[in-house]
């Protein structure tokens, strides 16, 4: 998993507004509508006075410490889906008790091992690899005019990439994927097919599928990967994986047919799965 540093999302809280327009002008969709499709959650059932959730977002000192900036970030992407938010004054455990006497219907926070949120009264936990999965895909279907039938190239088997797999499979596409670990491609394929019934195909030489295929999404850490080379006219590009893994010659070539973010699409998705009722 890969740590954010605070210049990542140093500009976040203040540009959500900005975010919003150039994601509907990729997708068609905001941050807000965006999450909803991907957790499943039709725009009426949805709980349009989301106000009435609220979301207790605490900091976590263990492990590689507080990021300056992580919570009121998360904070202010709560605020902006329709969520009452709020940061909680004390961190860890004192934070935590603090939250549920401020009565906070859903839970935030993150260590270095998990980011989760956990819905009080439902129970539930989702997590960001998952959720941030769910959201590139259901980003990538919508820029590329919908998956149906369509094969994703999808890099790196972690939870993300698993979580980007699950979608890409309710919403029609064939996957195929890669990781430097066999094992884990091997290991995903088995969960897509004992969860979804369905197939994956593993890719055995990246090189030949990014020349090959023309909806990616990258899941993986692996920074440079994609270059000028591999950016045809029709190629789309959704990128959760930091750093982000085209060059500077690839991001110039592709455009607007590009979806990267470090935190707000993972985000927002955990808060509306989060928030379900049942
Ligand atoms: O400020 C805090 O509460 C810290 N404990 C937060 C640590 C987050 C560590 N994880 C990451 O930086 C990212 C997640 C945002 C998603 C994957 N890695």
């Amino acid at each position: 998993m890969t740590r954010l540093k605070t210049g990542d999302i140093a500009d976040i809280k203040d540009e959500l507004a900005e975010f919003d327009s150039r994601l509907v002008s990729k997708t068609g969709c905001t941050l807000r509508g965006l999450a909803r499709r991907a957790a499943g959650v039709e725009e009426s059932t949805a709980r349009n006075t989301s106000g009435d959730v609220r979301v207790g977002v605490t900091p976590i000192s263990w492990g590689g410490g507080i990021i300056g900036g992580f919570s009121q970030t998360l904070k202010s992407i709560a605020v902006h889906m329709g969520f009452d938010a709020f940061v909680t004054r004390a961190s860890d455990v004192a934070g935590l008790a603090e939250a549920f006497e401020r009565k906070a219907d859903v839970l935030l926070m993150a260590d270095d091992e998990r980011f989760v949120a956990m819905g009080v009264q439902s129970r539930r936990v989702v997590d960001n690899g998952d959720a941030t999965g769910k959201g590139f895909a259901e980003g990538l279907d919508r820029m590329a005019g919908g998956l149906n039938g369509r094969s994703v190239f999808v890099i790196g088997c972690g939870p993300v990439g698993l979580g980007a797999v699950k979608r890409l499979v309710r919403l029609g596409a064939m996957a195929s994927v890669y990781d430097i670990d066999r094992d884990r491609c091997e290991d995903l394929r088995r969960e897509i097919k004992r969860s979804l019934d369905a197939d994956v195909r593993i890719e055995k030489d990246p090189e030949a599928a990014l020349l090959r295929r023309r909806c990616i999404i990258d899941a993986s850490p692996a920074g440079d990967l994609i270059h000028e080379r591999h950016i045809s006219p029709d190629v789309f590009i959704s990128a959760p994986g930091m750093p982000l893994a085209l060059s500077a010659a690839a991001r110039e070539k592709i455009s607007n047919r590009l979806l990267h973010d470090p935190l707000r699409i993972g985000t927002a998705v955990m808060l509306v799965e989060a928030a379900k009722k049942r």
